[in-house]
């Protein structure tokens, strides 16, 4: 037994004491020169939670170690290290293949680019970098926020336009054949890529990456047989190269393999837009679904040549989902968690980046006739999209154009990287709420209210709210 001094156990229970003081100063001070006291605010759960872990193992380890001091008992010491040595090999089997350079430390995947882990390297930059990134107020895209219509199919409009160019003798007859496309126009689309901070919730910071600081990015409006030309520029502060993949263009990777842009670079490239329809663009740089499960997607709506039908309002609206490390309501800076994305197990799940994106952003008088353009950034879930009390008079299914339109539809199906444009007019007044009619995704934020105001037609709906009211619970 000489070379186990029971003395020195002693002395061991106070260098860890020392160590977990030590290790306590080292972490905070190590977070505070990482990115100040920005980061030790957004971190601040994580750092309460794991001091308080470590004071845990601190008190126990002393308390086993002076225990078998006091009873000079070898076994018990033994036995100790065996508890932990069993705890650790658990722990490292049972976790699969581990990455140590990068995060999650165990997550593998078989797609065709790279895995959807974020290098060690990037997470290191993010938080010595938290101090330049970018604060958006409101991630939230405004839903009301649609461009113009580019034309209207109503005779009488189109009739009266006729008649102000030719009094003002704009109007000019034009060869066709001199023009490669009848009506069409040349369209300049500019997106800026970032990577920015906002809150999900009230204290709940994430880390989102977007076109035009907003999400979804911008709605683009479009017209059948149009040139587009799409200028892309990533922001300077961004640690990621980005890229978009028009659905509505016709070429490799749908823009995707000529628009990769590195910090501080910009890129050009042109489509034409040869089918109508309401498509949805994103990010495709690798690993794509990671790119999208931050944000980068948006909607472009081709119209027709002879335009959609005229209508009082139009809304946009995309679903999402958000993966972050901590669940539902945790406060502090969120990181994004690769392994719930794979799961396909979102924490949040939302209407225009958010939980609460497009609230009291949706009015309507009784009488107006709406039309919604909706979409699912995804990157798992289709949306059931339904509105409570309303019923979709006509859908464009998956937002088709040209064929079929469906009528007197409930709820639509808006796929994953899809989208679907539906069209009603509200006759009465009152809250009409939007959701995924997979109806826990409600708790999860996928959720919004379109405010109908004007008279109360009783030959329309009847009953007595207050006695719902009194009920609520
Ligand atoms: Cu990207």
């Amino acid at each position: 037994m000489n070379f186990f001094s029971f003395s020195k156990l002693q002395k061991l229970s106070w260098i860890l004491v020392g160590a977990f003081i030590a290790g306590t100063v080292l972490v905070i001070a190590g977070v505070f020169w990482l990115g100040g006291i920005e980061l030790l605010r957004y971190l601040q759960v994580t750092l309460i939670q794991a001091i308080g872990l470590a004071m845990a193992v601190t008190a126990a380890l002393f308390f086993f170690i002076r225990l078998v001091w006091r009873l000079h008992a070898v076994p018990m010491g033994i036995s100790m290290l065996f508890f932990i040595l069993g705890v650790a090999m658990f722990i490292s089997v049972s976790m699969g293949r581990m990455y140590a350079l990068q995060y999650p430390v165990f997550v593998q995947s078989f797609g065709p680019g790279q895995g959807p882990g974020l290098p060690l390297k990037n997470v290191a930059d993010f938080f010595r970098n938290i101090d330049k990134f970018q604060h958006v107020e409101d991630i939230a895209r405004d839903p009301a926020d649609v461009p113009a219509p580019i034309t209207i199919s109503t005779a009488d409009n189109l009739l009266a336009e006729l008649e102000a160019l030719t009094a003002s003798g704009t109007l000019q007859l034009v060869d066709e054949n001199t023009t490669p496309e009848a009506g069409g126009t040349f369209r300049e689309l500019y997106l800026e890529t970032t990577e920015v901070l906002a809150e999900i919730a009230p204290g709940i910071t994430h880390n989102y990456w977007t076109f035009n600081n907003t999400v979804p990015g911008p709605l683009f409006r479009v017209q059948e047989g149009d040139i587009v030309e799409v200028t892309i520029y990533n922001r300077l502060e961004s640690l990621h190269h980005h890229n978009v993949d028009f659905h509505a263009a016709t070429g490799p990777g749908g823009g995707g393999a000529v628009s990769m842009v590195a910090p501080g670079e910009t890129k050009v490239f042109r489509f034409k837009a040869m089918n109508p329809g309401l498509f949805v663009y994103h990010c495709a740089a690798p690993n794509m679904a990671v790119h999208m499960a931050h944000g980068m997607y948006g909607l472009i709506l081709v119209e027709p040549k002879e335009g959609l039908p005229a209508v009082d309002k139009e809304f946009y609206v995309m679903q999402g989902e958000l993966y972050t490390t901590g669940t539902i309501g945790r406060r502090g800076l969120q990181v994004f968690d690769a392994q719930k994305m794979m799961d396909g197990i979102p924490e949040y799940v939302t209407f225009n980046g958010r939980p609460g994106g497009v609230m009291g952003k949706m009015k309507a008088e009784v009488g107006d006739r709406i039309r919604m353009y909706v979409g699912n950034g995804g990157v798992a879930h289709n949306s059931s999209f339904h509105i409570v009390g309303e019923i979709f008079d006509t859908v464009y299914p998956e937002a088709s154009m040209g064929g079929a339109l469906f009528h007197n539809v409930q709820t639509t199906n808006v796929p994953a990287g899809g989208a679907s444009i539906v069209e009603f007019t509200v006759d009465y007044p009152g809250k009409y709420v939007l959701v995924d009619h997979a109806l826990m995704r409600t708790d999860k934020g996928a959720w919004g209210v379109l405010e109908v105001t004007g008279t109360a037609d009783p030959t329309i709906f009847d009953g007595d709210f207050t006695v719902a009211a009194e009920h609520k619970h």
